[in-house]
């Protein structure tokens, strides 16, 4: 059943509605590309700062136009979810036998569920009480959820890229309800970065070319959560203790005094992922990492790429003590994790030990990235 209520009170009651199942702000959208947007993602798969991630060159018509991905659609209802961090994100940068994992997958829960579960309820009750169609979005379709929140008037794309929030600074989720109600729009929010250029010249592995442009492919991000192979030489150094994303640019921005502690129970953080120690973390065998791991978007990465991204950090360390953990993993069923195993250990283990460890293993190795790791490693 369809009701004629007038707009403006669809949109009260929704952003009531939306604010009442958990979300932080809720904004409104016509479901039409921002040319920008559009412009702005040609781009950055014409440099190929996609990497891996072919999925977003695959559907990059539909990404870039939400009248490409659902025609009926007339609204978008933005809404996004504080996880802003109580403490310091960056602490854990300082102790070495720790890793570092994101605020954002710090949660007990996967914001993709939590995010997806609100949506559900309000796509519900919205089609109880005004009808029309709907579909769901956090990060699960070739959506361009950054430029809509800012037409939806959420924030603005910083030049780091993400979308920053006058109220909540760099710390929140977006989702999204397409609709085929028409509903009107917000304002767009304005750029208020000024001449501040924090984000940009914090990057360890200076992955921006220039502002508002990401490569992708020297984001730690993208290096430690979305790339499969073989991590390069030149970011290995770079990643620091960081094992899962990155918070760097995030957590330097000044409009992050405006933030708050999120009250979500699900994503506050757990203790067991706010500086888990190194040594344990290398030591996960399948069945451990998905124990550990379960329901958190940690699981996202699989055993050896995480375990993989563990070792870079052991090798940054510089504790000795740790080269035993790396010598442990000499002998894994995957390539990724030995290779990260001989470059730990060509930079923890005495050069002796390292020769002798090379006589006992490159023979009978069989994968040629290990090999060129064993061969590097006699190099140094
Ligand atoms: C692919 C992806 C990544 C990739 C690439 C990131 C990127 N910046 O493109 C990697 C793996 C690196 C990544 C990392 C992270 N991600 Co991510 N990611 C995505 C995803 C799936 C698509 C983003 C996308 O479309 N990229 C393609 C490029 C072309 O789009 P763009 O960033 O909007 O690029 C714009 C600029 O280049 C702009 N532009 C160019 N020139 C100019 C000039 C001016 C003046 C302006 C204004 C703009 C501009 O035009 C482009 C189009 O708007 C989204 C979910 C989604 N479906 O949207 C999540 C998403 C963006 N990620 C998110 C998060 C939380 C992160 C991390 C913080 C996680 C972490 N802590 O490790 C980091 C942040 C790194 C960073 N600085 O961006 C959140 C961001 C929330 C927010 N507040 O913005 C999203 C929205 C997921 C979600 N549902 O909450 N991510
Ligand atoms: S997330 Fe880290 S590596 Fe990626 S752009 Fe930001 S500071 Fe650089
Ligand atoms: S750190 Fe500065 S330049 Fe970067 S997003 Fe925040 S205000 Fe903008």
């Amino acid at each position: 059943m369809t009701t004629t209520l007038p707009a403006t009170d669809i949109r009260a009651e929704l952003r009531d509605r939306a604010l009442a199942l958990g979300f932080d702000a809720v904004g409104f959208a016509a479901a039409r590309a921002a040319p920008e947007a559009k412009a702005g993602l040609a781009e950055f798969l014409a440099r190929g700062h996609q990497g891996d991630m072919g999925w977003l060159a695959r559907n990059a018509e539909r990404r870039g136009d939400p009248a490409a991905l659902w025609p009926a659609a007339r609204t978008v209802v933005v809404v996004a979810a504080n996880y802003g961090p109580g403490d310091d994100p960056l602490a854990a940068l300082a102790w070495p036998d720790r890793g570092t994992i994101s605020c954002y997958a710090q949660g007990g829960r996967d914001y993709h569920d939590v995010l997806m579960g609100r949506l559900k309820q309000l796509a519900g009750w919205t089609q109880a009480t005004w009808g029309g169609e709907v579909k769901l979005f956090t990060d699960t379709a070739p959506v361009m959820e950054k430029p809509l929140a800012r037409q939806a008037g959420l924030g603005w794309q910083g030049k780091h890229t993400n979308l920053v929030s006058r109220q909540f600074g760099s710390w929140l989720f977006l989702g999204e309800m397409f609709t085929t109600l028409d509903i009107p729009a917000d304002m767009p929010e304005a750029d208020h970065c000024g001449s501040c250029r924090a984000c940009l010249d914090v990057c360890p592995t200076n992955a921006f070319p220039a502002p508002y442009r990401l490569d992708a492919r020297r984001c730690i991000s993208y290096l430690t959560i979305e790339h499969k192979g073989v991590i390069a030489r030149e970011f290995r150094q770079a990643m620091g203790n960081r094992i899962y994303g990155c918070d760097d640019c995030l957590a330097v921005c000044p409009w992050n005094k405006f933030a708050r502690r999120t009250e979500e129970p699900d994503f506050l953080p757990r203790a067991r992922l706010t500086a888990p120690r190194l040594a344990d973390l290398a030591a996960l065998d399948d069945a451990g990492f998905r124990n550990a791991f379960a329901g958190t978007a940690i699981k996202r990465t699989g055993r050896d790429r995480f375990v993989r991204n563990v070792l870079i950090a052991i090798a940054n360390s510089a504790d000795p003590a740790l080269a035993a953990v790396a010598e442990a993993r000499l002998g894994d069923g995957s390539a990724l994790v030995r290779g990260m195993a001989v470059w730990a250990l060509s930079r923890l283990a005495p050069r002796a030990h390292f020769e002798a460890l090379s006589a006992r293993h490159l023979g009978h190795e069989t994968d040629a990235a290990v090999r060129a790791e064993w061969t590097e490693g006699m190099c140094r």
